[in-house]
């Protein structure tokens, strides 16, 4: 290849990444290439959700994954790539609490029957994610599509970018500001932890051996520790058992995450972490002093945020007919 064929892809590479800052989504991208698309997204999920709420949880955790790393470009289906062979990020460390892959194969073997080859899996992951969450009751949000899918799913960029539930403050707003989040979508956005559930493995340093001595995390409310160490996570390395992260309201989107954050009982030290600081602190204590109504308004401008990181849109990437494979 003559090196002016590689000053235009060099020219048509940056005017990607200039594209990607101001994503070209639009509403109803699909209106006329798939006009029942949205519609069959929502019926499926409308008609499942109902029956097995967890997997709300589990759905809109799968979108925060999949934006996080290369952006929203359901790299996280894949199982195989030809550079990466199945270490794909879907086989990395922090996916193995990932679930609600085959709910998306689902619902994509539905819309490519009616329209084949047009919606990416990408939009799929965004859309589902909002529709289980306003079919359990909880809030929505404006969820442009015309996203494209990526052709690249590496396991090891995985570990940078998703945060772990040991982080501190400082870890988590830098992990959010590399993906044009502020503090703000931070301590909204883990307002989702107010449905589902963590694994003990996720926070049991905590209850047994925070520094290496045998000790608990002193910034975590002693009496919860004792019911959690009694009934729950009962030895220090029980990596089955689940926790409600949000105990007596686990499947409502409601505030009460924040009020166990203010009583310190925040599941992991990334909960915690929350109110560690002045700032964070005060945006907590004003969303616990805003109507749940207000918490929605907020939840939804974070989360239309989210749904717009690093998004491939126009030629780039493709449209995979498998979600779990790029396509031959
Ligand atoms: C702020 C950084 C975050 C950290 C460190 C974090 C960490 C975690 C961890 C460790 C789990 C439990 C995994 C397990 O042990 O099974 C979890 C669950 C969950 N996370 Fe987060 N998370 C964060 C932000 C978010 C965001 C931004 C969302 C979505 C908007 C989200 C939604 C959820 C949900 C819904 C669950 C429950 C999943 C289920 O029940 O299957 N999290 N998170
Ligand atoms: C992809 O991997 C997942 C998780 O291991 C597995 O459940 C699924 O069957 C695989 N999909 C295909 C099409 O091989
Ligand atoms: C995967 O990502 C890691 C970390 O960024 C990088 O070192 C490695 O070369 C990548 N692997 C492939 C096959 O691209
Ligand atoms: C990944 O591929 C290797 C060999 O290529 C195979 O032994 C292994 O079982 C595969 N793992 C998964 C999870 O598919
Ligand atoms: C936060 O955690 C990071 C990574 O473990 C560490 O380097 C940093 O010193 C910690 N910051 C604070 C303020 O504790
Ligand atoms: C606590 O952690 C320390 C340091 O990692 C380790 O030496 C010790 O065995 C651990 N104690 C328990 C009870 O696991
Ligand atoms: C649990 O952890 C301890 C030390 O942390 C280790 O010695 C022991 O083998 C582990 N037990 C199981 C069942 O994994
Ligand atoms: C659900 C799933 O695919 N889990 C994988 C996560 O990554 C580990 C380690 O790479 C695999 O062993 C799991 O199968």
């Amino acid at each position: 290849m003559s090196s002016f064929c590689y000053f235009l892809f060099a020219i048509a590479g940056l005017l990607g990444l200039a594209g990607s800052a101001n994503a070209d989504l639009q509403m109803g991208f699909y209106a006329k290439s798939c006009p029942k698309a949205e519609k069959i997204v929502q019926d499926y999920v409308y008609k499942h959700i109902p029956n097995t709420p967890s997997l709300a949880a589990a759905l809109i955790r799968l979108q925060f994954h999949d934006c996080f790393v290369r952006g929203c470009d359901a790299s996280i289906l894949l199982n195989f790539t030809s550079s990466t062979g199945n270490q794909t990020e879907k086989f990395a460390i922090p996916n193995l609490t990932i679930r609600g892959f085959g709910f998306i194969d689902g619902v994509k073997s539905l819309v490519e029957k009616e329209c084949p080859g047009i919606v990416s899996c990408a939009d799929i992951v965004t859309l589902v994610a909002r529709d289980s969450i306003v079919a359990t009751g909880g809030p929505s949000w404006k969820v442009p599509t015309g996203r494209r899918d990526g052709l690249i799913s590496n396991g090891s960029e995985t570990i940078g970018p998703i945060p772990a539930p040991f982080s501190n403050l400082s870890t988590l707003q830098t992990n959010f500001a590399n993906q044009g989040l502020d503090l703000k979508d931070l301590v909204v956005l883990s307002g989702a932890h107010t449905i589902g559930f963590g694994h003990c493995s996720s926070f049991s340093n905590r209850l047994y051996n925070f520094t290496g001595v045998g000790d608990q995390d002193p910034s975590f409310d002693s009496e919860y520790v004792t019911n959690l160490k009694v009934n729950k996570c009962k030895f220090i390395n029980d990596s089955t058992t689940r926790v409600e992260m949000d105990p007596g309201s686990v499947r409502t989107f409601d505030l009460s995450y924040y009020s166990l954050l203010l009583k310190r009982r925040g599941l992991f030290e990334s909960d915690a972490a929350l109110t560690t600081s002045l700032t964070t602190r005060a945006l907590v204590t004003q969303l616990l002093q805003g109507s749940l109504e207000n918490f929605y308004t907020e939840f939804a401008k974070s989360m239309e945020k989210m749904g717009q990181i690093g998004v491939l849109t126009g030629s780039s990437g493709e449209i995979r007919k498998n979600c779990a494979f790029v396509n031959k």
